[in-house]
């Protein structure tokens, strides 16, 4: 049988340092977000002293906050905004400029930084991800930010075969 060695990140958030950036701006939708986080890294085991929360005016600002974040010492970084077509023309630009700025931070530090804004066309679609029936995507950063913390550990402690 063919038996690779598989490297998982546990979703077991004990012993992890999380920082969350959130925007403000769509602000009802990112204080859903960010309760979403916040409940679902409690219930992964994260301890409240361990999770630091930085609030940024909107979207674009994410990644400079993120960048200080990672530096920071923390395993990972979790990013949240709302970016609603309908109110702005420059929705390109701003989800855009979050978007690549995130992976940056991520790809340069090492440390995991998770998208977790929402970029839709109406507030409406926006509330179904904050915590309507389209789930919580802040909960599944926080699921993904402990999952990626993990894993980067194992990496850096595994040897190549
Ligand atoms: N920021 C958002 O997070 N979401 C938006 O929908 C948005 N709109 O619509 O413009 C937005 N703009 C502000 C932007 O993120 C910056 O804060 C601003 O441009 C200052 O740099």
């Amino acid at each position: 049988t063919i038996r690779p060695r598989f490297v998982e990140g546990r979703l077991d958030g004990r012993g992890l340092k999380v920082a969350i950036a959130c925007a403000r701006f769509n602000e009802a939708v990112c204080e859903r977000l960010l309760e979403g986080a916040l409940v679902e890294l409690a219930r992964l085991g994260v301890r409240t002293e361990e999770i630091v929360v930085a609030r940024v005016p909107g979207a674009f600002e994410l990644p400079v906050a993120a960048l200080h974040l990672a530096r920071s010492g923390v395993d990972a970084v979790v990013c949240l905004g709302a970016v609603i077509r309908g109110e702005t023309p420059h929705f390109d630009f701003v989800a855009g400029a979050a978007a690549g700025g995130i992976a940056r931070v991520a790809e340069q530090t090492g440390v995991p930084a998770l998208f977790g804004v929402l970029t839709t066309d109406s507030n409406e679609q926006a509330m179904e991800r904050a915590g309507g029936r389209h789930g919580n995507k802040g909960a599944e950063c926080a699921a993904g930010a402990v999952a990626m913390a993990n894993l980067v550990r194992s990496l850096r402690a595994a040897r190549t075969p």
